[in-house]
């Protein structure tokens, strides 16, 4: 069994996050997390407060273990979102996207545990000084929103940086991922692309079968001006690649985006549609319940840890 800190922090059975996915991770893919022993999180993306209210009625429906709820900052309620958490008693909250400082007093008076996503050793800092209850430090080999530092690297500078339990997410899916985190000195992991091929998550079938056929090169980053986003190679990556070479303008980028990452969950369109996936997609390659997903990684990290440490002499 794998026990850390985090376990007791926050009162859960195993020190895995599942990642807050916009559009992906519902009610009903948090719920089954959650029960199965693990933190499961609310992905609000940019979804106005009535719509986030009603994951988190799922979530309460279903369990009374501790769940969270993932606010990006760039959405354009991200007051009212945190309104709505400190009202619903959501029990912890991740973010990202963004700097979540100016909340920190309110979420902290209300009892809500705070794990922002950063990915530099400076906002970390800030962060930890604003009284943050830990970190979730995610490399740039995870899908969506990234930026430009890899786990390997990140995860080590930021424990180091800091004295508050940190979590690693970017490029982990498995049981050798797990304990190579632990290795690095993070007390938990988060994992958003493994999850997405939960039986229990709603997005379309046809994002599932794309994670799974993904193979090591599969993803692409895309974007401009500090805003890169990792996405599974198609006709959308495409044409996002050619407005990159001929230096288009951010309107063009925007109307271009827009809409896509529904259009990929909700409708299917995986051509067409923004596909978010990490690079560890490649590693993936099944759909079963969260609770065996879990179970399946601490069991892979446990005989991990035991077969290296025969390496001692
Ligand atoms: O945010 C993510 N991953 C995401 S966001 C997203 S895009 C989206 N699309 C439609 C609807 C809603 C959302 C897809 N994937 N990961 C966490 C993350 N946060 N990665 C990097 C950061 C980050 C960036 C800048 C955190 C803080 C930050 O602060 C800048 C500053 O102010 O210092």
């Amino acid at each position: 069994m794998i026990r850390t800190e985090l376990c007791q922090l926050l009162g859960i059975k195993y020190p895995i996050f599942q990642g807050g996915m916009a559009w992906v991770a519902t009610g009903e893919l948090a719920a089954a997390v959650s029960k199965a022993g693990a933190l499961g999180i609310i992905g609000a993306g940019n979804a106005p407060p009535e719509i986030v209210r009603k994951e988190i009625k799922k979530v309460k429906d279903s369990t009374d273990n501790p769940f969270g709820v993932n606010v990006y900052y760039m959405s354009p309620y991200v007051d009212e979102i945190i309104s709505l958490i400190i009202e619903e008693k959501v029990p912890v909250i991740t973010t990202g996207g963004g700097n979540p400082g100016k909340h920190i007093n309110a979420l902290k008076s209300a009892g809500i545990k705070v794990f922002p996503v950063v990915a530099s050793v400076a906002l970390a800092k800030r962060l930890e000084r604003l009284g943050v209850d830990g970190l979730i430090a995610e490399g740039m080999e995870c899908g969506g929103h990234i930026g430009d530092i890899a786990t390997m690297p990140l995860v080590p500078q930021i424990v180091r940086a800091v004295n508050v339990p940190v979590i690693a997410a970017g490029g982990i899916a498995t049981g050798e991922g797990f304990a190579a985190a632990l290795a690095l000195g993070a007390v938990g992991i988060q994992m958003g692309t493994r999850f997405i091929c939960a039986s229990e998550c709603t997005v379309h079938k046809n994002y599932k079968e794309a994670i799974i056929k993904a193979k090591d090169r599969d993803t692409v980053v895309t974007g401009f001006s500090g805003h890169y986003v990792r996405v599974l190679k198609n006709r959308l990556a495409r044409q996002f690649k050619e407005l990159e070479e001929r230096g288009a303008s951010t309107e063009e980028f925007e109307a271009l985006g827009a809409g896509g990452l529904r259009k990929a969950v909700v409708d299917g369109d995986i051509e067409y549609g923004s596909v978010m996936a990490g690079q560890i997609a490649a590693l993936v390659d099944d759909v079963k319940p969260a609770k065996e997903i879990i179970e399946e990684i601490v069991a892979e990290a446990e005989e991990v840890i035991i077969k290296i440490s025969r390496y001692l002499d």
